[in-house]
């Protein structure tokens, strides 16, 4: 007991409680450590990654000791918290950013290189955590890192999936998947807590009864049990003593997994069902816009949210305080649909278990959550079965016909007779068999909805929630404009650019407040800044070019337009229209005469990106990439003005190196499709101009950067409607140069057309669902603008600087402090450095 200890004891402690010092000798001392000990090496059977791994776990050391610093100081303090639940966190790599949070970059740099390694070649030597598919993941991740730095108290929550998004390889032009089983070395990133192991119930049956009142009561009588063991991963913020926590969740079979088969003394069931203990949080599900509908993909949504509210209660009830205090010091943030069931799981905690009355739980759990959208994409709604959620799930099951009789009732007193809109509004949709709408449960269990972007918010409220924007008002329905993280996007993966940046502002202090970019803007005109910045670009592009010529073993020009689509490859965001359009740009190219190719700009068109492995369509877009850039890059009449790369394995890491090279970057969705991006954020922070529609975010980088420094085409979000059924009732005709593009392909200019015959068919009069015809002559200008532009260097510096000097908007630090402001009514709490035990 620690109160009983002796004032020797204590005073003994605070000697020892104290920082490591930052100097070089003892940052090395710990890396040799490290090395010898931890790692069992020597100094002359070292290589890279054995360095890498040193060092991480030199600076890990270091952040556990902030990490428990922090949650010290929080439980003493015991301030409001948010929650982040999502199913996805895409932090990539960790050390580089670790480093610079700690404020050590620079003294480690120097350490490890006195040690006989280059801090960049150790910096590559760490894999990717990859727990995510795309901007959903990312985004997650540049959110922890703004709360940390804001100082907010903020968890996540997660899984700790034993395979990642998986790896991607072209064979033979074709995508191929390949497990990332990303634990095969430690990971010296997470914290195993295998102390805390929480058990989770599926399945079984609802046992109903009368209390000593007379009450109706349920208990849930489950029939498995499985359970969570914590991972922690610490989340440093830029320039803070604060370090916050990402808790993943790891399933684990508990010793008596389904308590049937052990009853029925059955040993080979029991192994059997221990082994789909494990499986719950074996693999993260390679989807990204779309909703699979696996039994295992709801399992892993229950085991999540199951575990992080266990964790989130146990936390709450330490302070005694009552019930209705707990949406004053609880605030829980659904990324998306996905924990939805958290809601569900409160309720039941509150009414099955702590016996609270059904009004004043709901009170509660209304109080406690918020739901963020992130797409409006039909197939991407988010429904489970009703049989299926009745299995697993029994008394969760009567919870949801609860909550959506409850709300039915209501909406009919305020609209009476009205069954269509009961109809429409109701959370179990009636099909066979019956649906559960996870986003209405997701609307009507919290008490603000956001939309990502200040389009996509509008639309929400226009289309998907239309009826219950109309029973709640509007003011539940909020924007919070995606962002993203300054230190990850600018300062790490442009180190030459931030340093041209903080010489120039004379201080970094951008780095934590972005809109002082807009100090750049009174340097557009000087003519030396403009050297500088352009020779930054030109540096950035020969590396990507190297990379190019590694992973591709393609030559291209970092004197040509770098031209980049890299993002998921889905049919809403059209890579198919950029390629059609690089078939469309080679035939131009070869019908020139010598004379007219002189004036022709040269161009390197780079795709990257995974398709889902079950999405046909998208994994042909990339075969159709892959086998024009065969023919174009080998053809002697095009030579360098146009060449084709698909880079394969996008991911975060590959990311750091293509955003800053990038001249024009395409972010080019049918019009109301794309819910924000933030890719588009990137690319414009790090000088790249964007060609783009107006969608998502980029209606607001525009309005930020101005006309002038972007290149915009194709319909607006309005006319999408109008313009799909011209096509499909009107019989418009295909636009001339595409029907040009598609007669190519079904000549066989690139291998044989029947491959391509499936992918072609979409665009077929009256199918063309992504509007690529009625598109297609105003992105053919677009780009022609983007050449004219281009050869004007002098013109094009100063809209590069443009750009970089007015995105301090899409700083991650201002979505947050929306969210916190507005949402979850949180302050930062400061992390004092170094406190003593008392
Ligand atoms: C948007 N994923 C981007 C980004 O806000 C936006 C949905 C259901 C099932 C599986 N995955 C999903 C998404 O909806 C998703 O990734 N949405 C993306 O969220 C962050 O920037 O425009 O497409």
């Amino acid at each position: 007991e620690r109160s009983k200890w002796p004032k020797e004891t204590i005073d003994l402690w605070n000697r020892l409680y104290k920082k490591d010092a930052a100097d070089i000798e003892t940052i090395q001392k710990s890396i040799v450590h490290h090395v010898t000990t931890t790692l069992a090496r020597a100094a002359y059977n070292m290589d890279n990654f054995t360095a890498y791994q040193a060092v991480a776990l030199s600076a890990r050391d270091r952040l556990i000791a902030q990490w428990n610093e922090t949650q010290g100081q929080l439980s003493k303090a015991d301030p409001k918290r948010v929650y982040y639940l999502s199913l996805e966190f895409l932090l990539g790599r960790s050390m580089d950013n670790a480093l610079l949070n700690l404020g050590l970059k620079d003294v480690y740099a120097k350490g490890i290189g006195q040690l006989g390694f280059r801090m960049e070649d150790v910096v590559e030597s760490e894999s990717d955590a990859a727990l995510g598919n795309g901007n959903l993941g990312r985004l997650a991740a540049c959110y922890m890192d703004s709360l940390a730095t804001l100082e907010y108290p903020a968890w996540g929550y997660g899984l700790r999936y034993n395979y990642g998004i998986f790896q991607q390889r072209i064979i033979e032009g074709y995508q191929a998947e390949f497990p990332d089983y990303w634990l095969n070395f430690d990971n010296p990133w997470e914290l195993p807590r295998l102390d805390i192991s929480i058990p989770i119930y599926f399945a079984g049956h609802v046992h109903s009864f009368q209390d000593e009142y007379g009450v109706t009561r349920h208990k849930w009588v489950p029939g498995q049990s499985v359970q969570a063991i914590a991972y922690d991963v610490p989340i440093p913020g830029y320039d803070t003593e604060n370090c916050n926590n990402i808790r993943l969740w790891r399933s684990k079979p508990t010793r008596v997994f389904d308590l049937t088969s052990f009853n029925e003394g059955n040993y080979e069931k029991s192994v059997e069902d221990a082994t789909q203990a494990e499986k719950i949080t074996s693999v993260l599900y390679p989807n990204d816009n779309t909703m699979a509908g696996k039994e295992l993909r709801l399992k892993q949504q229950y085991f999540w949210t199951a575990a992080s509210l266990h964790d989130i209660v146990r936390r709450f009830k330490k302070s005694q305080r009552d019930w209705s205090d707990f949406p004053e010091q609880v605030a829980i943030q659904l990324n998306d649909t996905h924990p939805t069931l958290a809601i569900v799981e409160l309720q039941r905690i509150l009414v099955d278990e702590e016996q609270l009355n059904w009004d004043d739980a709901w009170e509660i759990v209304t109080r406690t959550f918020a739901f963020t959208n992130h797409t409006v994409l039909p197939e991407a709604m988010e429904k489970w079965s009703v049989p299926m959620f009745e299995y697993l799930l029994p008394r969760h099951l009567q919870i949801v016909f609860d909550i959506n009789l409850f709300f039915l009732q209501k909406v009919e007193k305020r609209f009476p007779n009205d069954r269509e809109l009961l109809k429409r509004m109701s959370i179990i949709e009636e099909a066979q068999p019956q649906q559960i709408r996870m986003a209405h449960l997701a609307v009507v269990g919290s008490h603000k909805v956001n939309g990502v972007a200040a389009l996509h918010s509008n639309l929400i409220r226009d289309t998907i929630f239309k009826d219950f924007v109309e029973y709640y008002g509007s003011d539940k329905f909020v924007n919070v404009t995606n962002g993203i993280t300054s230190r990850r996007w600018l300062n790490q993966a442009n180190h030459k650019l931030s340093e041209l940046i903080t010489e120039t502002l004379g201080s970094d202090a951008w780095i934590k407040d972005l809109d002082l970019l807009k100090g750049l803007n009174k340097k557009v005109d000087d003519k030396v800044f403009q050297k500088k910045w352009m020779a930054i670009k030109r540096a950035n592009k020969v590396r990507l070019a190297e990379l190019i010529k590694e992973r591709c073993g393609i030559e291209v020009s970092p004197d040509a337009l770098f031209d980049v689509q890299v993002k998921r490859i889905h049919e809403y965001k059209r890579q198919f229209m950029n390629i059609l359009a690089v078939i469309h740009r080679y035939r131009t190219i070869k019908s020139l005469t010598p004379a007219q190719k002189a004036n022709v700009q040269p161009r390197v068109v780079i795709f990257g990106g995974k398709a889902a492995p079950g999405y046909y369509v998208a994994k042909l877009v990339i075969k159709l990439i892959n086998s024009v850039a065969n023919v174009v890059n080998q053809d002697p009449a095009v030579g360098d003005l146009l060449k084709v790369v698909f880079i394969p394995d996008y991911n975060v890491s590959l990311a750091e190196v293509i955003v800053p090279a990038s001249d024009i970057s395409q972010h080019i969705s049918t019009a109301g499709t794309e819910a924000s991006g933030t890719s588009n954020m990137k690319f414009v922070l790090n000088g790249g101009l964007i060609l783009g529609t107006m969608d998502g975010a980029n209606i607001e980088i525009l309005e930020e950067i101005g006309e002038d420094n972007i290149f915009i085409f194709g319909c607006l979000a309005h006319e999408v409607e109008d313009l799909r059924y011209a096509q499909r009732y009107r019989g418009v005709p295909m636009d001339p140069a595409l029907q040009g593009v598609l007669a190519a392909i079904e000549k066989g200019t690139f291998e044989d057309p029947k491959i391509f015959q499936p992918l072609i068919s979409t665009l077929t009069i009256g199918k063309d669902y992504y509007l690529i015809s009625a598109d297609f002559a105003s992105y053919l200008r677009a780009n022609q603008a983007v050449d004219a532009a281009y050869k004007d260097q002098d013109e094009w510096v100063k809209k590069s600087i443009r750009c970089t000097a007015n995105m301090g908007k899409f700083s991650s630090d201002r979505s947050v402090k929306e969210y916190a402001d507005n949402i979850w009514h949180i302050k930062p709490f400061k992390v004092v450095d170094n406190q003593q035990i008392d």
